[in-house]
């Protein structure tokens, strides 16, 4: 149903494949987009779920609802679904779709890569939700500590976690190589990299730190793996391994994968308030240079996750010192933001408000977050659900809000059709207080004491009213998502129709059909500007003001002779199901390794089918 909402319904590609094996095959970024967008969502209802089922369990104290064992994979798999299988790959979604049409191209440099890393990223995906249906999910936390990740191998659930994060990892990896590819070979003529948009600079920062923090926990997550199973000892303090070693590890790759999960939002953020105030972006090169320097200073300042685990003064004063340097980048673009609403025209339609609603939960969090910073306060804060409510002020007021911003706001591109305002102020407004009410009393509960990650309270302790309160309002977020997917179907089957440009919008992609043919552009744009498209429409008065061109420009243009695109291809997906075989039978050796050896040759004969076959094919 999600995906049929989500299909174009105006204008179906000539010669790519149709149904079930033209989603298979296809190798066309918009499509790949789609995927990902519709896979995210899907694994959002899931870990939205979990996240409730957590909710009823902490409602009252005493709680029957679920078991220690139960809850322990509740919050697991509620952390590791958000974070890996709906925010990364939903950034991925809006990547995929809108990245080459930023920049002015057909596609991205790697068109069968790009697919393979969607196939490896699902296949990653359900290897660890089955895990729930085979003996149970991981429970070891979203960081899977040592030794708790690493004792009582008998029970594979954490083998699930460990190897579904490096094949989840691997799909982030392979993503990253052809997105920063794409970027820096497929550009339009005159689409220097300082008037790329900001989404685009965004995914180039995202991009990198994909590429340098991935490799980092695949080293420790393979080490996890051998010590549950060939008895290795890196994390075994008894043995002269050290447990610490793993927390550097996961941070050293942890604390970049916030910025992974935060800096697609500020790109799409940073589309959506400069058109829906009719300014441009107030100091846009500073926008991007805080978040190169966000990119940087981010692999500087893990150890601020680990003020509790006895590093020591030296250590900790250094960690709590860069850790407040980095706010100064976050605030640049706050005040950036805010100068570019100042004074704008604005609209206030859903997107708009979910841009600007990121603002201000991301500031919430970000203050908060800066309380982490110093060492001392960190010390009472740590494992608390004043912690539990700073990361989801970052994560779901920050990071989903400004994804819900994108999905307003390129929802018309993708599919021809406006989604529902009324439907989308009800889904903002029953989303930000229910949002409000799930998380600021957590504030209140950790700092009067209350620990994270346990299943139950006792009575008497004071935290029954607010626990109370955070249960309703999640369930007030889970409501307002359902007003969201019946705003799906109702567009679907009767939303008004887009138009190429219904925002009067600044950038390239407004320039060309709702949805776009499977080519993009009739003719590669030559770019001219920043914000080009929106200077073909408008010069600039001399007290600021935009005067319309007239007549409008023609966008209209001769299709190009030789248009080359991407052919499909099953092999993508086929390597991809020999990755599945070959980590499900690795937990289960002796006997998977029958499924390893399977696995292997699949994915074998995937790679070479896929190196003997053409690349593009005509398009006419
Ligand atoms: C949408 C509604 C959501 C609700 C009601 C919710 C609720 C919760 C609760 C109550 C916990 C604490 C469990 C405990 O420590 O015992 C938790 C943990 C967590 N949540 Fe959420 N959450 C939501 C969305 C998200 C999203 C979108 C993310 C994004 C990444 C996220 C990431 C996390 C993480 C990382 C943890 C820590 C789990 C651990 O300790 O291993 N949550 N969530
Ligand atoms: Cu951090």
């Amino acid at each position: 149903m999600l995906m049929a909402t989500m299909t174009p319904t105006l204008e179906a590609p000539p010669a790519a494949r149709r149904g079930v094996w033209g989603w298979l095959t296809t190798t066309d970024h918009k499509k790949i987009g789609i995927l990902y967008g519709s896979s995210a969502s899907v694994f959002f209802v899931v870990g939205g779920i979990e996240a409730l089922l957590i909710r009823v369990q902490l409602a009252t104290p005493n709680g029957e609802f679920l078991s220690a064992d139960a809850y322990n994979q509740m919050f697991t798999m509620h952390a590791t679904t958000m974070v890996f299988l709906v925010i990364m790959p939903a950034a991925a979604a809006f990547t995929n779709y809108f990245l080459p049409l930023l920049i002015g191209a057909r596609d991205v440099a790697f068109p069968r890569l790009n697919a393979l890393s969607y196939w490896v990223f699902l296949f990653g995906g359900l290897f660890l939700t089955v895990s729930f249906f085979l003996g149970g999910a991981p429970d070891g936390g979203w960081f899977g500590y040592a030794p708790l990740s690493t004792q009582v191998p008998e029970v594979v659930r954490m083998d699930y976690w460990a190897l579904g994060l490096i094949i989840i990892g691997l799909a982030s990896l392979l993503a990253s190589v052809n997105f920063i590819t794409t970027i820096f070979t497929m550009r339009a003529p005159g689409m220097t990299l300082m008037r790329m948009p900001v989404f685009a600079w965004m995914s180039l920062v995202v991009n990198f730190l994909l590429l340098f923090s991935l490799p980092i926990i695949t080293v420790g997550l393979i080490q996890v793996f051998l010590d549950r199973n060939i008895g290795t000892l890196f994390f075994d303090a008894a043995n002269g391994g050290d447990p610490i070693l793993w927390q550097h590890l996961f941070w050293l790759f942890g604390h970049p994968e916030v910025y992974v999960l935060i800096l697609p939002a500020m790109g799409i953020v940073s589309e959506v308030l400069p058109t829906f105030a009719r300014k441009p972006l107030f100091g846009r090169s500073f926008v991007i240079f805080s978040g190169i320097a966000i990119g940087f200073m981010g692999f500087g300042v893990w150890a601020h996750h680990m003020f509790t685990s006895g590093l020591g003064p030296v250590a900790e004063s250094a960690f709590a010192l860069t850790t407040m340097f980095i706010a100064v980048p976050t605030g640049v673009k706050i005040f950036n933001w805010l100068g570019t609403i100042w004074g704008g025209s604005l609209r206030l339609n859903t997107s708009m408000l979910f841009s600007l609603g990121f603002i201000a939960m991301f500031v919430i969090g970000g203050l908060s977050g800066v309380t982490h910073a110093a060492a001392p306060a960190d010390w009472q804060q740590h494992d608390t659900y004043y912690v539990v409510a700073h990361f989801h002020y970052v994560l779901v007021g920050g990071a989903i809000f400004g994804l819900i911003s994108g999905l307003y706001y390129w929802w018309p591109k993708i599919t021809g059709k406006l989604l529902d305002e009324r439907l989308g102020k009800w889904h903002f407004w029953l989303m930000m207080i229910g949002f409000n009410l799930t998380f600021a009393p957590m504030h209140i509960l950790g700092l009067n004491g209350m620990p994270r990650r346990t299943y139950r309270y006792p009575e008497g302790l004071g935290f029954e009213f607010w626990n109370a309160i955070a249960t309703i309002g999640s369930f007030l977020i889970g409501v307002s998502m359902l007003v969201l997917f019946w705003n799906f179907y109702r567009t679907r089957r009767r939303g008004e129709i887009a138009g190429p440009d219904p925002w009067d919008g600044r950038t390239l992609e407004w320039s060309i059909s709702s949805p776009p043919p499977e080519h993009n552009f009739d003719q590669i744009p030559v770019v001219e500007r920043e914000d080009d498209f929106w200077h073909r429409k408008y010069r600039t008065a001399e007290d600021g003001t935009a005067i319309a061109i007239e007549p409008p420009p023609n966008m209209e243009f001769e299709r190009d002779e030789d248009i080359h695109l991407p052919s499909p291809s099953f092999y993508p997906v086929l390597a991809a199901a020999g990755m599945f075989l070959v980590v499900m039978g690795l937990v289960y050796v002796p006997w998977g390794l029958i499924a390893v050896g399977a696995g292997a040759v699949t994915t074998l004969w995937g790679l070479f089918g896929w190196s003997m076959e053409p690349i593009t094919r005509e398009e006419h």
